[in-house]
């Protein structure tokens, strides 16, 4: 049986049974008072403190990063609405998780990850460097970490099990997988929310190198065809789901920085932090003022693309 990592502070929450956790976020099923069954269409879903780095749940929270996670992903929803629909049913949630929680329409989720790139780095610079493609995709010679793409490509990989690492797919394989025309579907949302993302964040200082998208199927909202609508679940376009970078220190060549986890990141490798990134130890709690200092990064972030003030 599963149990909630966050213990205590949900437990406080009657009417909802605890369906799955995942690295940073929770899942529950609302429970039907009249049969005291968990639901089969709605879930709510809910954002913690908790931040990963180097593949690694830290033992330290983030102030406030579930509750601008959370309104950052709606916001976006928003600014998408007119590409795809969502999941949101209500930001009317328990006490407990006020902010940093959605009711969510519960869909036939499409199994596979759906990563668009915009800019290359991380595994796909890896793999173009061994192959010049990713996913199947050939690209330009002469591509450095951070380049620029011609335009944004679709690089899905199959779900791997928790604590293993997703492996790559080419769209064929999706296709194979999928079907031709939810494959197809996937990979031009994929790749127009990227697109839509960027148009807004450039703007506003942000570049989105790369985004991972979940999409579910609704099977009572046939369209003309009879295939089911497909709808935009998890999360959207946060630091969680993608790479934020600052445009104004964006230089193709090298590893840029995160604009999250940076301070993170620097301290956990710095001798200040006595870790050793390939001990295979767990890494040290962090101290107050990077913690503090990623909180403000990720409240900046929201700001910066919102122009909300996060309350
Ligand atoms: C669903 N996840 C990932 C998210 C976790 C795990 N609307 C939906 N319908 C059915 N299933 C899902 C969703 C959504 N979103 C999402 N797994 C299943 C996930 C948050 C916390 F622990």
């Amino acid at each position: 049986m599963s149990r909630p990592v966050e213990g205590a502070r949900l437990a406080e929450m009657p009417g909802f049974a605890h369906v799955y956790s995942g690295k940073v976020r929770e899942l529950y099923a609302p429970i039907d008072p009249s049969t005291g069954q968990a639901s089969k269409d709605e879930l709510l879903l809910v954002a913690t403190d908790r931040i990963s780095a180097y593949d690694f749940i830290l033992d330290s929270e983030i102030p406030d990063k579930g509750k601008v996670l959370t309104q950052l992903s709606l916001w976006w929803f928003d600014q998408l609405a007119d590409i795809i629909p969502n999941h949101v049913i209500s930001t009317q949630v328990p006490a407990a998780v006020a902010g940093r929680a959605v009711l969510v329409q519960r869909l036939d989720m499409v199994p596979v990850e759906c990563i668009g790139r915009a800019y290359l780095t991380g595994s796909g610079l890896t793999e173009y460097r061994e192959t010049s493609s990713v996913c199947g995709v050939t690209l330009p010679a002469g591509l450095q970490d951070g380049s620029l793409l011609p335009s944004p490509i679709f690089t899905p990989t199959s779900k791997a099990p928790i604590g293993q690492h997703d492996q790559p797919m080419t769209y064929a394989e999706v296709a194979a997988q999928v079907g031709g025309s939810i494959a197809a579907s996937v990979r031009d949302l994929t790749i127009a929310i990227l697109k839509r993302g960027n148009e807004i964040a450039a703007g506003r200082g942000i570049l989105l190198a790369d985004t991972k998208v979940e999409f579910g199927l609704d099977a009572t909202r046939p369209d003309a065809e009879g295939n089911p609508t497909i709808v935009l679940a998890d999360e959207v376009l946060t630091p969680d789901s993608s790479r934020f970078w600052r445009a104004a220190t964006w230089q193709p060549g090298r590893a840029q920085d995160s604009y999250d986890k940076q301070f993170v990141r620097d301290w956990l490798t710095s001798p200040a932090s006595g870790w050793d990134r390939s001990s295979g130890d767990v890494p040290p709690a962090l101290p107050e003022d990077i913690i503090d200092a990623t909180r403000l990064k990720y409240i900046e972030a929201y700001e910066s693309l919102t122009g909300r003030t996060f309350t």
